[in-house]
């Protein structure tokens, strides 16, 4: 980008864009309903769809690992409604609700997860690997913090060529103490870079609560060390979220980076196999009691956009698409053992080695037979 063409960008917006307080206009508060509505379906597929994939790993279906969103619907539907197509998402290894919302079709999600060909990534990234360039989806990492740096490096070649597109990059509360959540905040800033940070803070790494990890448990202020704007919003209130969001990308539109702590809730433990057994009774009751799907959907009988046989259809849509996916998935085939390196890289690697499992790891050198005195 050319020093006047940064200048522009940088100017051409408030660091913050606050939301129209302006009153409504008529028409649009059934707009808004609908809106409300549209979260509450999103919510429900990913739920059904992480309760399908939970069983498909009782079912030995899922090779791997396998993290759910279960509890942090309202946080991916509220994130994902602010982003355009053209935009880019980087996320952890818990994704498979950011993969249906960025538009990736819940039959390719599950077969991913089962290890099949129609997987997102041929069925060779499992449930932690997706990446789906056409949906602007690059991973899917497994390593804590992983996506950062990759995701800061894209906002980069954004900035570089002065497009009108935005890096979003989620990360877990036990991220923010990973030395690469310092150095990409810091580069970010310093180079005024179009990406909005994501804490999506559930309280918990692995079993390890916030405040035993951070020094400074409101992970959102740790934005002021880096001069980056920031803000706390609460996870469990999809249209909260999606305000937030809509602020930050705004800002990052504009050319200036931001950090969004979303303060949510894990329903079940860290992966499928936890039991969590680290949560007291009393923790466990609480975390039931503001499932956000169960209280968005209180919520929207209350305002009147839904009734009892509209929530239990919803439902049957949400569980149909799962079973769907699930059916889809184990019809697929496996992929051939002979594809395992067909995508490692972009580019062909000199020394990329494609050893098959049991193959020797160096051709063997010819035997020298030593010469016998006679
Ligand atoms: C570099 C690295 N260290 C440790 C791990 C093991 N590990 C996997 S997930 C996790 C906890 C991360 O917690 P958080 O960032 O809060 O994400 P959440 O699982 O809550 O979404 C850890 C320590 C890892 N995968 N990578
Ligand atoms: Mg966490």
């Amino acid at each position: 980008m050319t020093d006047t063409a940064r200048t522009k960008r940088k100017t051409s917006a408030p660091n913050v864009v606050k939301p129209p307080a302006a009153p409504k206009a008529p028409g649009e508060a059934a707009v808004e309903g609908e809106r409300k509505v549209q979260y509450y379906r999103d919510m429900m597929l990913i739920r059904r769809f992480e309760e399908r994939a939970a069983r498909g790993y009782t079912q030995a279906l899922v090779g791997g690992y396998c993290h759910l969103n279960l509890g942090e619907e309202a946080a991916v539907v509220g994130l994902m409604t602010a982003l355009r197509e053209t935009d880019y998402l980087f996320t952890n290894y818990r994704e498979h609700g950011y993969a249906i919302l960025r538009g990736i079709d819940p039959k390719r999600v599950m077969a991913e997860l089962y290890g099949r060909v129609d997987g997102v990534s041929k069925g060779w990234g499992g449930s932690m690997h997706m990446f789906d360039l056409t949906h602007r989806l690059l991973g899917g990492y497994g390593i804590v913090g992983g996506q950062l740096p990759l995701a800061t490096g894209a906002a980069l070649a954004i900035d570089y060529r002065s497009l009108d597109e935005i890096v979003m990059c989620t990360m877990g509360d036990g991220t923010a103490n990973i030395g690469a959540f310092h150095e990409s905040l810091n580069i970010a800033a310093l180079w005024q870079l179009p990406i909005v940070y994501v804490i999506i803070n559930n309280h918990l790494g692995m079993g390890t609560t916030v405040d035993k990890a951070s020094a400074e448990p409101e992970l959102y202020k740790r934005g002021a060390s880096y001069k980056m704007a920031s803000e706390r919003v609460n996870g469990l209130d999809p249209v909260l979220v999606a305000e937030a969001a809509a602020r930050a990308v705004a800002t990052a539109r504009s050319g200036k980076p931001f950090l969004l702590e979303v303060v949510t809730e894990r329903l079940r433990g860290h992966s499928v196999v936890d039991p969590a057994k680290y949560r007291t009774a009393e923790e466990t009751a609480l975390v039931k009691e503001r499932d956000p799907v169960h209280t968005f959907a209180a919520r929207l009988v209350a305002e009147g956009l839904l009734d009892e046989a509209a929530l239990t259809q919803i439902d049957e849509q949400a569980t149909k698409r799962a079973n769907e996916a699930h059916a889809f998935a184990e019809a697929s085939a496996m992929p051939d053992v002979s594809t395992l390196f067909d995508y490692t890289y972009a580019t062909p690697v000199a020394n990329d080695s494609r050893r098959l499992p049991g193959e020797p790891l160096f051709e063997a050198a010819p035997r020298v037979t030593p010469e016998v005195a006679t």
